[in-house]
């Protein structure tokens, strides 16, 4: 039977010649010693390794979300407001005095620390981040510095941080403080209130007289706090230096996550509600994600994701080197829903019998993902977590050099073997036989390899130009490029990934791939394993934007993103709006062409927020061309405002608020004839009160 095993990679390659980004990081994070990350404390690698090893360690953690928004459930005055819950004073531009007034009623006398910490312990969960003040501007803990917190505003009168501090203390759990230090809607100074007069003030002061002093306090009167999660960066770097200087004084050690801004990188990345495609490489990294459709407590969202799905994410966040923040809320009485307790203990017995596929891992050593499931890696040992079992029962690891000398189910103490073979051309393989007691399909399956050994190298980078996707099925390569390709003279580079390996042809030869082509690979351990490599050319398409492309993080990842710019192309990038983000990521750069040339080019960028913009000078081909992006409106944000695309200036098509959906949709520009030449591609949001997001952008030709 032909093996369904498929995998999809996309590559990137910088115009031939230029070295590969490779897909997943390999082994644990290495914080390298030029890394911008090091500058926010000036740690060497080893210092900084030592302050993350917990957090690397632990790979999952609960995120609360819980305020005075949880009193209201997402409705006000009988209407119920979309967006997140927690948005509810924004969205319903609800007066600060009157939002205020519900504190009178904020008494979450069902609220036990220590349930909620026990229902994180027992899902397998090792660290907890609690919101101590959201954009509501309303203090969880007492303070100070506002009367506006829950010891001085409620009939309720408790600190619940502090029970919850003591009670994660009394379980071996890390407590993290999640703190939004820009937006506030309720102190004068703090960012975003637009619709009450009395937020007007001096942001200045708001940061020094409120700000950091509520983080002196959170982070001085709950014992050894692990982990501040700033919020929604915003202001100016002298402010984002005076917190960062205040947070390190009061903890040295503590993990800072990248939402800060200004100069400031943060330990970790927080990509939010997605798995980035290729992981972070060189950065530690934590998806965060709700569990239903609202981070806030939402009376009636009961779309939640099924136990499955959130340990695929799990899974497949483990095996691309992240940590998984998963997020509950509370309701106004202290209660966790029971939707996500129900779902907090199936994750949680399944984590008592898997959880060696999770902690402590890293990335799965390959570049290209597999189609059955995903892979963490632990020292010698190799996690299968196998989502969908191939009709053949075969699970392959085309990638690996290195011999499996040993495969069993996690869940079987005997670890009674599984067959293991390399008869397919070398490709290690285990086999799933017919009477295996496990059932397939329900929640992953967790399998181990134990290798001989030695490196886990990847050996199978194919680089082509034009930036092609790359399936492979067993020894079959296929490679898409772009129509314009000239098969003739294509001329991939080669990357082993480990020294000890050698191929055929070598890197950077040229070759016809008007007809397949054979590879003959020799792995660390002397197997030769032959590839046949197969070119497809799809129609119509000039320069491909890396759809695998997420990266809807915060400002401090821009500038990384911008300094990895492989190509020295000249995207301008242009942040209209304080406080709102705007970022391009450069796959490649080089002109675009029209056919037969060879086209380099592929632009993926972003823009957020009201009144910002990007735009990009292009060398293009003469011809007739169409840009066609994928749209969203930003959920959570009252948007409404129109999106323009624009060459050199004109509007090529403009999309009023109306037409962008809620979630992503694909959309397509008005075709626009140019000159050879350079070019000015833009994009930009019109003013307003909202917010939208742009990605993949492809430019194409021809039509
Ligand atoms: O606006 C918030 C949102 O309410 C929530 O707190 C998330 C969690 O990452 N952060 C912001 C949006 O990026």
């Amino acid at each position: 039977m032909k093996r369904s095993l498929m995998m999809v990679m996309t590559v990137l390659m910088i115009l031939g010649t230029l070295p590969l980004l490779t897909a997943s990081a390999a082994g644990a994070v290495k914080t390298p010693a030029d890394s911008p990350v090091l500058k926010d404390r000036n740690e060497t690698p080893e210092q900084h390794d030592a302050r993350m090893a917990w957090w690397r360690e632990a790979k999952f953690g609960m995120f609360i979300h819980w305020s005075l928004f949880s009193q209201l459930g997402g409705e006000w005055k009988g209407k119920s407001y979309g967006g997140y819950a927690e948005w509810i004073m924004y969205n319903a531009k609800i007066p600060i005095a009157e939002y205020a007034a519900f504190a009178k009623e904020f008494n979450p006398v069902k609220y036990n620390a220590e349930q909620w910490v026990m229902s994180a312990k027992n899902a397998g969960m090792k660290y907890m981040v609690i919101t101590a003040k959201h954009h509501d501007g309303f203090a969880m803990f007492k303070s100070a510095a506002s009367p506006f917190n829950i010891v001085d505003a409620t009939p309720f009168g408790r600190d619940p941080l502090k029970e919850l501090a003591e009670a994660c203390r009394k379980h071996d759990m890390k407590l993290g403080f999640y703190y939004s230090q820009n937006f506030d809607w309720h102190h004068p100074g703090g960012a975003l209130n637009n619709w009450d007069p009395a937020s007007k003030g001096d942001y200045d002061k708001y940061t020094d007289e409120l700000v950091i002093p509520h983080l002196r306090e959170i982070l001085r009167n709950y014992g050894d706090i692990a982990v501040l999660w700033f919020d929604m960066g915003g202001g100016n770097a002298e402010q984002h230096a005076r917190i960062h200087k205040a947070v390190l004084e009061c903890n040295p050690r503590i993990i800072t996550n990248d939402r800060l801004g200004g100069p400031f990188h943060g330990d970790t990345s927080t990509p939010e509600q997605n798995i980035p495609a290729n992981g972070i490489p060189g950065k530690d990294w934590e998806t965060c994600m709700t569990m239903n459709g609202t981070w806030g407590y939402r009376k009636h969202d009961e779309s939640w994701k099924s136990t499955g799905e959130l340990l695929r994410n799990l899974c497949k966040i483990a095996s691309k080197g992240g940590n998984y923040l998963l997020n509950v809320g509370p309701n106004e009485l202290g209660e966790i829903p029971g939707g996500s307790l129900e779902r907090l203990a199936q994750v949680g017995e399944w984590m008592k019998v898997n959880g060696a596929a999770i902690y402590g891992t890293s990335a799965a050593p390959f570049s290209h993902t597999l189609s059955w499931g995903w892979v963490t890696s632990k020292s010698n040992l190799l996690y299968l977590c196998v989502n969908k079992l191939p009709a053949d029962r075969r699970l392959t690891l085309p990638e690996l050099t290195t011999r499996i000398s040993k495969a069993y189910f996690l869940a079987d103490s005997k670890k009674e073997p599984l067959t293991v073979n390399t008869a397919d051309n070398g490709i290690p393989t285990i086999v799933v036989p017919e009477s295996s007691p496990v059932v397939f399909g329900g929640n992953p399956v967790v399998i181990v390899a134990e290798l001989k050994g030695g490196p886990m190298a990847t050996i199978l980078d194919f680089v082509f130009p034009g930036m092609p996707e790359v399936a492979i099925s067993g020894s079959e390569i296929h490679v898409q490029v772009p129509q314009s390709t000239d098969l003739t003279k294509l001329a991939p580079t080669y990357n082993t990934g480990s020294p000890l390996v050698t191929g055929n042809p070598a890197s950077g030869s040229t070759n016809d791939f008007t007809k397949p082509q054979a590879y003959t690979i020799t792995a660390a351990d002397g197997a030769t394993r032959a590839y046949r490599v197969t070119v497809v050319s799809t129609p119509g398409v000039v320069g491909v934007a890396n759809p695998s492309f997420e990266k809807f993080d915060f400002l401090a990842e821009y500038d990384e993103t911008l300094g990895r710019n492989p190509s020295g192309a000249t995207w301008a990038f242009k942040q209209t709006k304080q406080g709102d983000e705007v970022g391009i990521n450069i796959l490649a750069g080089g002109p675009i062409h029209a056919p037969p040339a060879p086209d380099g080019s592929l632009h993926s960028a972003f823009i957020r927020g009201a009144g910002n913009g990007i735009s990009q000078s292009i060398n293009f081909d003469k011809g007739a061309y169409t840009v066609s992006f994928n749209a969203v409106k930003r959920n959570g944000y009252k948007t409404a405002v129109p999106l323009t695309v624009t060459v050199d200036g004109a509007p090529v098509m403009t999309l009023e608020s109306s037409q962008i959906g809620e979630t992503w949709g694909s959309y397509t520009s008005t075709v626009f004839a140019v000159t050879s030449g350079a070019h000015t591609l833009g994009f930009a949001n019109g003013e307003g009160d909202g917010m939208n997001m742009i990605d993949n952008v492809q430019v194409k030709c021809c039509r």
